[in-house]
């Protein structure tokens, strides 16, 4: 076997132009986005968090909250020690406004981001909601991609409103690192020759597959920055790590063979949304169900998706996930079936509580030719679905009463 030092550098990627496109502080964004008041100023997001509250943990802060030392993962009570609320001491300076997490519109937000993609390259990878991939090898060349790059930036921002940062990179793994390097609003293109001497001066932990407890392991090798591992013996790599071992130091050396694959279709589309305790009343559940019902029609709508079953999802005190679906005689596109259908079977749950529900549609089908890459859009194996909700209350199956109707294709997996 030929050492890896011999191998030429960067030989097999060459070909490639990979754009990674992450949006900056995007639940904030989001934010702002439907409230203008707060560009330019600090925001705090929060997850868990409520309004007038101290609990949870921030989600994101806009770059002028971030100035002041509150960052993603941190408690809410301690970003307030650092940015108390604006609207609780007006005259104190410097100060934030918080909002809870709202999923429902970030995913919004985030599908008409997608579609600007979309319209960008022929291969796209969604990996979370705010973060994709492109293939634009077909769509420019090197001479041009920078002004491709800041187009693209460009008409996210003037159609959509928010702001993304894009790496350029003969890899996906150059091209995330380089579209964190000067954010926000960036744009790096790292140019194939130069992916090694843009990576050399990092440290290790900005290489893919180097975790913390790597981190520490390559420290304790001497190793700290990616220059030092590209430049290690591969086979003292390989002795203390394994394969991973030579999958780092080839990385290190900007060596990627991965090519952007698109991820499969969704297997169901759905949109839920929580009521307020005291929203109560069968009126209020009969009106968000058929908003839930015209949003989701609308979204398999726009994929070209048509839909054999639909169903609803409803939360009842404490946790009780209940299901209902009805299948339908063959695939279609009939918006005003969803809500009928979704009313009708909510009628069961008139006289309960209800904390929470959900509109699907599954069992999909997709008429057109080239949905290709707007499906791809439906979230990654190891990332967030964009298509669902997440919510640390729903994801226990057992916990569904008595939930089949008709047919059993539904699952509630696709509600995680
Ligand atoms: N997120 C979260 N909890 C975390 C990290 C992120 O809920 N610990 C959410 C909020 C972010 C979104 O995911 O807005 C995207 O994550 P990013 O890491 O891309 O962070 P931002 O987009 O907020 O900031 P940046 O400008 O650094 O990309
Ligand atoms: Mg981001």
């Amino acid at each position: 076997m030929s050492r890896p030092g011999r191998l030429p550098v960067e030989s097999t990627s060459e070909q490639r132009i990979v754009l990674h496109v992450d949006m900056d502080c995007f639940y904030a964004a989001c934010e702002r986005l439907r409230e203008p008041p707060l560009r330019g100023e600090p925001v705090v997001v929060g997850m868990g968090y409520e309004p007038g509250e101290t609990v949870g943990a921030v989600a994101t802060a806009s770059y002028e909250a971030r100035e002041h030392g509150v960052e993603s993962a941190q408690s809410i009570e301690r970003a307030l020690e650092l940015l108390p609320r604006r609207e609780a001491d007006p005259d104190a300076e410097p100060t934030a406004y918080y909002r809870p997490v709202d999923m429902s519109y970030y995913e919004d937000v985030s599908e008409e981001v997608q579609s600007v993609l979309a319209e960008h390259a022929d291969v796209l990878r969604a990996v979370s909601i705010d973060e994709a991939y492109l293939d634009v090898t077909d769509r420019t060349d090197w001479e041009s991609v920078e002004q491709f790059a800041g187009e693209l930036k460009t008409e996210i921002a003037d159609t959509v409103g928010v702001e993304a940062s894009v790496g350029v990179a003969p890899t996906m793994s150059a091209a995330k690192i380089a579209s964190d390097h000067d954010k926000p609003d960036g744009l790096t293109v790292v140019e194939p020759g130069s992916v090694q001497s843009f990576l050399a001066p990092l440290d290790v932990e900005d290489i893919h597959e180097v975790g913390p407890k790597t981190v520490t392991e390559l420290a304790e090798m001497g190793i700290e920055t990616a220059g030092e591992l590209a430049d290690a013996d591969p086979a003292a790599l390989v002795d203390r790590f394994g394969e991973r071992g030579r999958a780092i130091y080839r990385y290190a050396r900007g060596e990627d063979d991965r090519d952007v694959t698109p991820v499969g279709k969704p297997k169901s589309l759905s949109r839920e949304s929580s009521l307020p305790a005291e929203a109560g009343g069968s009126r209020t559940v009969r009106e968000q169900v058929r908003t839930l019902a015209d949003a989701v029609a609308d979204r398999a709508n726009r994929r070209d998706a048509l839909y054999q079953t639909i169903g609803i999802k409803v939360v009842t005190p404490p946790f009780d996930i209940n299901t209902r679906e009805r299948s339908l005689s063959g695939p279609v596109d009939r918006p005003e079936l969803v809500r009928s259908v979704a009313l009708d079977l909510l009628a069961e749950f008139a006289d309960r509580e209800v904390r929470k529900v959900g509109v699907f549609v599954s069992g999909l089908s997709f008429s057109a030719g080239d949905q290709a890459s707007l499906a791809e859009w439906d979230g990654d194996s190891d990332g967030t679905e964009i298509e669902t909700h997440t919510n640390e209350t729903d994801t226990t199956p057992q916990s569904s009463s008595g939930s089949r109707r008709l047919s059993g294709q539904t699952t509630l997996a696709d509600f995680r």
